[in-house]
């Protein structure tokens, strides 16, 4: 009795083993891309491979990021892998300490503009705004805390903690927006 439930057990065993090598042998072929690549570069795939696929410059995947993901199910890729043009671009990127004027949006059309705004006590450094140029933001702002923006040898530090190059202050424009680099010039009294 024992030898034949270790029989059973044993040809169980063998037979769902051959169930799963046929499966598992199956595979996917490399899919057909144009336009991109698709990492790693075989012929054949097993079931369950997860094949990354990158898009050529300026071109982007359904999903419309530079990369896309498909996975190979008893010998049928999830997807087909697709490059094709957008101009669009996703979330504008993060600041750290800083919030983003507009409303907020999924997708940004080619040339939208953003514009950042450091929050309270926060300096910005770089452009306010950033441009959506053909799928690609242009580059971010940085917001630091006034206490730690130092300016450099050659600036001048404003009131509001700004610094303006040196050779800015008392040439009667007030570039530090509180006018601090526009006094105790000497100037005052005669052209107020
Ligand atoms: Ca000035």
């Amino acid at each position: 009795m024992k030898e034949i439930t270790l029989y059973v057990f044993i040809v169980l065993h063998i037979w769902s083993y051959g169930v799963k090598a046929q499966e598992s042998g199956k595979g996917c072929q490399r899919p057909q891309l144009d336009n991109g690549f698709v990492d790693p570069e075989q012929e054949m795939y097993q079931d369950g491979t997860t094949l990354t696929y990158a898009c050529d410059r300026g071109l982007k995947t359904p999903m419309e990021g530079w990369w896309g993901m498909i996975t190979c199910e008893n010998g049928r890729w999830s997807d087909s892998p697709l490059c094709t043009a957008s101009r669009s671009c996703d979330a504008p990127p993060q600041v750290n300490h800083a919030t983003i004027v507009q409303q907020y949006q999924n997708k940004f059309s080619d040339g939208t503009k953003v514009v950042y705004k450091c929050k309270r006590s926060y300096m910005m450094e770089g452009n306010a705004d950033v441009v959506c140029l053909s799928g690609e933001w242009t580059s971010a702002p940085t917001c630091s805390h006034e206490a730690l923006r130092k300016c450099r040898a050659n600036e001048f530090q404003c009131r509001n903690r700004r610094c303006i190059p040196t050779t800015w202050r008392c040439d009667k424009d007030n570039d530090c927006s509180d006018n601090s680099d526009e006094e105790n010039c000497g100037y005052e009294n005669v052209d107020p």
